[in-house]
């Protein structure tokens, strides 16, 4: 209908889309069979039917096992380009992009493999489709910070291609603290900085994301609505949040998206953003995150317009840029 199409057509920044997470079933099995790797599941439709979600680690249990597919350069160009065409049709114009290294690194993957490929895509992606993107390297909490010491490392050669770092993966029980060291080091190297919290974890590691890690933003922090102080703080200092409510539902963050707190999160003054986090297992793209939020949660046509800008606003786009887009 009319107000889908306006969704459609409004130009919009994505800020949460991990690569990773783009691989569709069909691209999955068309790699493994490229590459001579054995998949768990027979086929498309016995992996979809895998995907049924209890809580995020249950997810990432599988996410890290369709990534096993990717090998070569050539595989990660047409993770990423299938990605950004797909994005193209939402009329995303600037893409902030999640990257997991070591989940590459630890099959023995080069980092420098994992590098050429996306880059190559986004080079590909600015060029034919006009959509500008910056890379956020992730570290994932539940390894060491020795080991994303180490990744940080890797990084440091290809400075240039690499927008931001971040914090993913399973969240209880490895808090923002675990990785102080890592990211004053990548802060030294001037890195923005961005964090995964309050999506399973408490209202406390969104605090610690601000406090011990300087993130710039918040990835998730729906849970910030149990602590009254921090959603002051949250609203006052305008961190953004990148919220992504069809995840949100999958993982079973909240029990149905009519129960979502989007509404509650931007009517206390937040600068929240809609996105898509890993839209090949979570069943849509950006465009269908806030086309599900108008049908569930009554979003209107203003509403819309501000989740659009906040996204411009929220990202690591220069002034100049972002004006040029709001
Ligand atoms: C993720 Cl939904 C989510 N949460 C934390 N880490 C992730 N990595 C990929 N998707
Ligand atoms: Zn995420």
């Amino acid at each position: 209908d009319r107000l889908e199409t306006f969704i459609r057509g409004i130009p919009k920044a994505e800020l949460h889309v991990h690569i990773e997470g783009t691989l569709e079933p069909e691209l999955m099995f068309s790699l493994a069979r490229r590459n001579g790797i054995a998949l768990p599941w027979m086929g498309v439709e016995e992996l979809r039917k895998a995907y049924d979600f209890h809580n995020l680690q249950s997810f990432l249990d599988i996410y890290y096992k369709g990534a096993d597919v990717l090998q070569h350069v050539q595989d990660f160009y047409d993770l990423t380009w299938a990605y950004f065409e797909r994005a193209a049709r939402d009329n995303v114009r600037h893409v902030e992009l999640f990257f997991d290294p070591q989940t590459h690194t630890r099959r023995d993957v080069p980092f420098e493999t994992v590098m050429t490929g996306i880059h190559g895509a986004q080079v590909d992606a600015e060029k034919r489709l006009g959509i500008t993107s910056k890379l956020i390297l992730c570290f994932l909490r539940h390894l060491s910070e020795e080991s994303a010491i180490e990744t940080l490392h890797l990084a440091v050669p290809f400075r240039p291609w690499i927008g931001g770092v971040g914090l993913d993966s399973s969240e209880s029980g490895n808090p923002p603290g675990k990785f102080r060291e890592v990211f004053a080091e990548a802060r030294e190297a001037l890195f923005p900085v961005v964090a995964h919290a309050g999506e399973e974890g408490p209202p406390d590691y969104i605090r610690e994301a601000l406090d011990v890690l300087g993130a710039q933003r918040i990835d998730h922090g729906v849970r910030c609505l149990e602590d009254d102080a921090l959603v002051e703080r949250l609203a006052r200092e305008q961190v953004p949040l990148t919220v992504c409510p069809l995840s949100n539902i999958k993982l079973r963050v909240f029990p149905h998206l009519a129960q979502h707190n989007l509404k509650q999160l931007m009517g206390r003054g937040l600068r929240v953003t809609i996105n898509s986090d890993d839209p090949a297992y979570f069943g849509g793209y950006i465009g269908d995150n806030y086309t599900a939020c108008v049908r569930e949660l009554g979003l209107t046509r203003d509403d819309v317009i501000a989740l659009a800008k906040n996204s411009f606003a929220a990202s690591f786009l220069g002034e100049e840029d972002k004006q040029r887009h709001i």
